[in-house]
């Protein structure tokens, strides 16, 4: 596979024909540790990818500094974060696994970038305003342009596809919006990104607040992929319902019981109108009971492979330096494409 460029060369039958694979790139922040939410919203995606397609998966660091962190932690999040990348199934050697700030080249074209969005567009972004409400003592800069951060990454990679939750689709539209500004003013520099979400996942909520998504910042109403099977069974079994008995799925009204029927359903893969005559009858408890027996089974192996992954540093360390270097070549090259086209005299 050649780093530099979306290709790769086929050996099967006719020699040296180019197959073009497409790219794609995501990333989640090391600001706590991994949920089933960011599994099943994008994490499984990316597991399910990447043999077709060619992958570049990231730790983004630099958006974590955008809330105050501990030093110490962040560093073992991160070792923690990618150990826990490979434990669900992102094969190294077929994808590019690497930390974000070991590519300073998101930072420079993120720079850039800044010159070509509005103040308008990053006020509108969800996140932000979200954002600025829970940490109104330090509503800093970064917080404020992180979404161009973002585009950075994704563009540096000339992304076709960018598998997240729902949750992110607002800020891969804006990345959408600034590359497309770009390329009408310079020409085709920037692939222009499509957000991939899943049919199902793509938004999991909190279990003890079934009214908002499920978050790492919440830890009795989210499963963390480390949690020990006895913290999720109990989770499970505090899992907020309604009054009413009957299993249906109806997010609207009855958010806690669809919740735990979507949970399931991303986890077994079944669909919605099978699960729900399955459980017709049954009473919440038996359902709660069914859907953490079900998420147990999928994280235990997970859980057993990150700790066994985390006692060896020096792989894990090899893997994020490789990875760094492959991802460099590729954000290097539409770095110098963007300065030449921008004026900046060559290196
Ligand atoms: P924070 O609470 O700091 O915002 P988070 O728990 O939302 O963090 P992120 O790191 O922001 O997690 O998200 C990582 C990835 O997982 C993103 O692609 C996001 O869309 C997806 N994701 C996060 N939470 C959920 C969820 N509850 N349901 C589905 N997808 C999710
Ligand atoms: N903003 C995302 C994390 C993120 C990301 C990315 C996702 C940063 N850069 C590039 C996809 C592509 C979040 O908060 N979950």
């Amino acid at each position: 596979m050649t780093e530099t460029a979306n290709q790769e060369t086929a050996k099967n039958g006719t020699e040296n024909q180019e197959i073009i694979k497409k790219r794609i790139f995501s990333g989640i922040q090391p600001s706590g540790e991994l949920t089933l939410g960011s599994y099943m919203g994008a994490i499984r995606n990316w597991k399910a990818l990447q043999d077709q397609y060619d992958c570049v998966y990231c730790i983004v660091d630099l958006h974590t500094i955008t809330v105050r962190q501990n030093p110490a932690d962040l560093r073992r999040r991160c070792m923690t974060q990618l150990a826990q990348y490979i434990a669900c199934g992102l094969d190294p050697e077929k994808c590019i696994l690497f930390i974000q700030s070991h590519v300073p080249e998101h930072a420079e074209l993120s720079w850039i970038l800044g010159c070509y969005t509005q103040f308008g567009e990053l006020s509108r972004m969800t996140q932000f305003k979200q954002k600025s409400q829970r940490h109104a003592d330090n509503i800093n800069a970064g917080l404020f342009t992180y979404p161009v951060l973002m585009a950075a990454d994704i563009l540096l990679y000339q992304a076709d596809l960018v598998p997240v939750g729902a949750d992110q689709k607002q800020h891969v539209e804006l990345c959408r919006d600034i590359a497309t500004r770009f390329n009408n003013i310079y020409g085709n520099i920037f692939t222009i990104p499509e957000p991939f979400i899943p049919e199902v996942g793509a938004r999991i909520m909190s279990l003890n607040r079934p009214e908002d998504k499920m978050s790492k910042s919440d830890p009795e109403g989210c499963v963390f992929l480390l949690d020990k099977p006895e913290d999720i069974k109990r989770k499970f079994k505090r899992a907020v319902t309604d009054s009413d008995g009957r299993i249906l799925y109806n997010p609207a009204e009855k958010p806690g019981v669809s919740n735990l029927l979507a949970i399931y359903s991303a986890a077994t893969g079944e669909n919605m109108p099978d699960i729900i005559a399955r459980f017709d009858g049954q009473g919440y408890g038996q359902l709660k009971s069914a859907v953490g027996d079900t998420v147990i089974e999928i994280l235990k192996p997970i859980r057993e492979e990150t700790e066994r992954l985390l006692k060896d540093k020096k792989y894990l360390e090899e893997i994020y330096k490789a990875g760094a270097e492959r991802a460099s070549k590729i954000a290097r090259k539409t770095l110098l494409k963007t300065h030449k086209k921008l004026g900046f005299l060559p290196r």
